[in-house]
Order: C-alpha cells, then structure tokens, then sequence
C-alpha cells in the first residue's frame, strides 16, 4: 500500500442527522479535512459563470443527486488544493452510481477508511431541518423539497450503506443524542483507525 495516498472516510446518515455538525467537530480536534459534497455544490451554485450552476440548484430544489462527475470533481479538487491526507467526505457518495464514478476517478488514488452511518429516525431529523429552515437560506430546506431528499435517501443512499455493512464497514453512531454525546461517540470510532 502506497502510504502517501490520501484517505477517506465517506460520512452518510439522513438529511439533518448531522453529518455537517459532527464533521465540524471532528475537524477541530483531529487532521480531518472536512469536504461536504453538498456544501462544495452549493459553492459552485454561487460562483457567478458556473456552467453548471443552474442544473446543479434544480438538482438540489427536487431532492436529487447530481451527475456524479461534477460532485466528483468538485471532491477531487478540493483534496488537492488541501493538500492534507485525511479527508471526511460528507454526504457522498449517494447512490451506486456516485460510487462507481468515484472508484474511477478516486479509487487508485485514496485509501478508504470506513463509512461513518449517524443514525437518526426521520420524524427528528424533519424537525431539525425545518427549525434551521428559518435561517439557513438553502432552497430544499422546506417542507416539500424536505420529502423528495427523504425518499432519495431511503430509496437510493442506504443501499450504498448496506452494500459497506454487507464488508464489514460501516461504524454505526446514534446521532438522536446531543450534539456533544454523538461527537464523543464518533471519536471513539476515529480513535480505532487513527491514533
Ligand atoms: N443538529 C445536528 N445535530 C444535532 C443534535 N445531535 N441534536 C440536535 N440538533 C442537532 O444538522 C442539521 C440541523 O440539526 C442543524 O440545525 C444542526 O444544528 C442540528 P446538520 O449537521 O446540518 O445535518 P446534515 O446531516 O449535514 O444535514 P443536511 O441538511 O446537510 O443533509 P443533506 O444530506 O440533506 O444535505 P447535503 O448538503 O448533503 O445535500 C444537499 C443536496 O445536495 C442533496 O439533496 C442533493 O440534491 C445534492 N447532493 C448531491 O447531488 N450529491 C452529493 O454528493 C451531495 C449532495
Ligand atoms: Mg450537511
């Protein structure tokens, strides 16, 4: 195994479960870098001559997942401006297709680690979301974006957490908790790969 390679760990769980909050958390106590897939789209939405900013904001209005080549690249060129070798990569990969195209594009160049699943009922995670609605200015934080990003993540992302439990890969975390419970939890799971 090459040791310069840069390695990942994929952070999935519903939408507010919070994957953001906790890789914030992360970041500040360890080497992590933390890339949220979503967030990196969002930025490209707001640079002014995006050719894909458009497509992207419909994409993310209807709850659906990007071509998986813009995510990618978007993930690929922020792991290299970093210049760090341990990356959180939030919120991806969503579906098989996103994971295909990431073991293309990324697979020979990064070690990965594990999937972190933060595990959270979607009745809490709905409440979560639409209290932080009031304040976060993201266009699918309502009510009827809110259902499609539900029914994408039952129907196409917990597959791809499945397919990494079936491996013997996924470190499960309650995510119900608060925030500060979760953290200690996940660093109990990090502190088992990374010392
Ligand atoms: N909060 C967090 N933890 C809490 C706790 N323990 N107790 C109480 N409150 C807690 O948290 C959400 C809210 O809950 C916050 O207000 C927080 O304070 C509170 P957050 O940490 O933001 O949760 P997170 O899981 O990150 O929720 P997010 O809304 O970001 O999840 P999504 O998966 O929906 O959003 P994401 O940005 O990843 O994707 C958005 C869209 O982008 C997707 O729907 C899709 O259209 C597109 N996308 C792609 O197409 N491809 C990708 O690869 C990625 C995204
Ligand atoms: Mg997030």
């Amino acid at each position: 195994e090459d040791g310069m390679k840069p390695n990942v760990v994929f952070v999935l769980g519903a939408p507010g479960s919070g994957k953001g909050t906790q890789c914030s958390l992360i970041t500040s106590k360890t080497n992590f870098v933390h890339l949220s897939a979503g967030d990196l789209l969002r930025q490209e939405c707001a640079t002014s001559g995006s050719q894909y900013g458009d497509l992207i904001a419909s994409y993310i209005k209807d709850g659906k997942i990007v071509p998986v080549e813009i995510t990618c690249s978007l993930l690929e060129k922020a792991m290299k401006m970093s210049g760090k070798e341990y990356f959180l990569i939030d919120g991806f990969p969503r579906n098989f297709d996103n994971l295909q195209g990431w073991i293309n594009q990324m697979g020979h160049k990064t070690d990965f680690l594990f999937l972190l699943f933060l595990q959270a009922p979607e009745d809490i995670c709905v409440e979560r979301i639409l209290s932080r609605g009031a304040t976060s200015g993201r266009i699918d934080d309502n009510a009827d974006s809110l259902k499609k990003r539900f029914q994408t993540y039952l129907h196409d992302t917990l597959p791809i957490v499945k397919f990494y439990e079936d491996k013997g890969l996924v470190r499960s975390v309650d995510s119900t908790r608060p925030m500060q419970s979760v953290h200690e939890d996940v660093m109990a799971v990090l502190r088992e790969v990374v010392s």
